[in-house]
């Protein structure tokens, strides 16, 4: 008889959740691709705007294949961004040069009921097509992650129209207002559960959730807005694809990491550069899988710098449940041969071991 393979084996990624790592740990960067690379500037430039190439499936492909072109990683990402979110429901998002992204402010609760999720699975038809074609393009050992925002950092975006580094629009709703706030949460966690569902269906294997906002809140609300709605989404997926991995980016959480992914119900965390690494070994690692965290400054500065990095991460992490990543997305000024660099780090580090 025939045996049937279970898909944990077949890439170093889903292994990696399944048993704690022996030889070298899989491999990938968060913005793996973008400004960094001078291909994805030109297919930037063909494309028109951001969002132009974010719903192009055959440029948005093409912009996911190229840093594995150059490099050896272990797993592609679906080439979007998290704010296609409102965008699809119905809050128009551009990114302007030099601004960043620019969003029709959500006034009031009216503005919260006019969201509507049909609309947005109509609208990311492209985002699920270009899914489908990228794995139908990358080789069976690389595996395909799929992601979304989480509530509270796209609602950050959604209340103040654009970036902010006070967030006084979120934490008003969120504070002063927790049950309308509770209304804009809601449809989100529909919107993350439909988007990541849509994504796992055109073929998405595992699936990231971005809170890169999630360290603003206090206790209360880290509790109220980061984990209730995230372990509700985790829970809707977790019915619909129990076999896919959830990691969850709960950026700045510090000491909260620790049991949050028990109380959130995901499959492992993706540490920022300011978890100290002997603390997360003990208190992360020894219950879920980890990953990351060499801070995108040091990949930048390259050298000896990142070789003294990647070596204490490494030693930290390398013989327990571990994805090698960055601790934020790489630097628009990183140059490419620094990436190179790592991944010869990772590799060289982990055959000596
Ligand atoms: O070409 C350009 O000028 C656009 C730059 C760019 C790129 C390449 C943006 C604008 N988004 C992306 C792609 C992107 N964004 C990906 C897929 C690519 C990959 O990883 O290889 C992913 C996963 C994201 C996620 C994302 N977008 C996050 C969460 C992760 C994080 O970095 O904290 C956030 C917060 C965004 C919002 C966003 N997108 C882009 C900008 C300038 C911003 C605002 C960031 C801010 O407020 O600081």
């Amino acid at each position: 008889m025939t045996q049937i393979q279970t898909p944990v084996s077949e890439t170093r990624m889903l292994a990696a959740f399944a048993a704690p790592n022996s030889g070298r740990p899989p491999l990938w960067l968060m913005r793996q691709a973008g400004r960094y690379l001078p291909e994805y500037k030109a297919t930037r430039a063909e494309a028109g705007s951001f969002l132009d190439l974010c719903y192009n499936p055959r440029l948005a492909v093409e912009v996911a294949l190229q840093p594995l072109r150059r490099f050896d990683l272990d797993a592609a990402i679906l080439f979007s961004d998290i704010l296609v979110i409102p965008d699809g429901l119905g809050q128009p998002v551009r990114f302007e040069e030099g601004v960043g992204p620019v969003l029709l402010r959500l006034e009031d609760t009216v503005d919260f009921a006019q969201l509507s999720i049909d609309r947005m699975l109509k609208h990311l038809a492209p985002v699920y097509e270009t899914v489908d074609r990228l794995r139908a393009a990358l080789p069976r050992e690389t595996a395909l992650i799929g992601f979304s925002g989480a509530p509270w950092t796209l609602a950050t975006y959604m209340l103040e129209g654009r970036s902010t580094r006070e967030f006084h629009l979120g934490k008003y709703w969120a504070y002063a207002r927790p049950d309308d706030f509770a209304l804009l949460v809601e449809v989100l966690v529909e919107a993350v559960v439909e988007h990541l569902s849509a994504q796992v269906r055109a073929g998405a294997e595992i699936l990231q959730i971005f809170d890169s906002w999630a360290g603003v809140l206090d206790d209360w609300g880290f509790r109220r807005w980061v984990e209730e709605p995230t372990r509700r989404i985790v829970a809707k997926l977790k019915t619909r694809h129990p076999e896919v991995p959830i990691l969850l980016f709960a950026r700045g959480a510090g000491a909260r990491h620790a049991g949050l992914a028990a109380r959130v119900g995901v499959d492992g965390v993706a540490l920022d550069c300011t978890v100290p690494l002997q603390w997360a070994r003990q208190e992360v690692q020894a219950h879920t899988l980890v990953q990351g965290n060499l801070d995108p400054v040091i990949l930048r500065i390259g050298g000896a710098a990142m070789q003294r990095a990647v070596s204490a991460i490494l030693e930290s992490f390398a013989g327990g449940r571990f994805i090698f990543n960055l601790g934020h997305g790489i630097l628009p000024d990183t140059p490419p041969e620094h990436v190179a660099a790592l991944v010869n780090m990772v590799r060289e580090a982990s055959t000596n071991r």
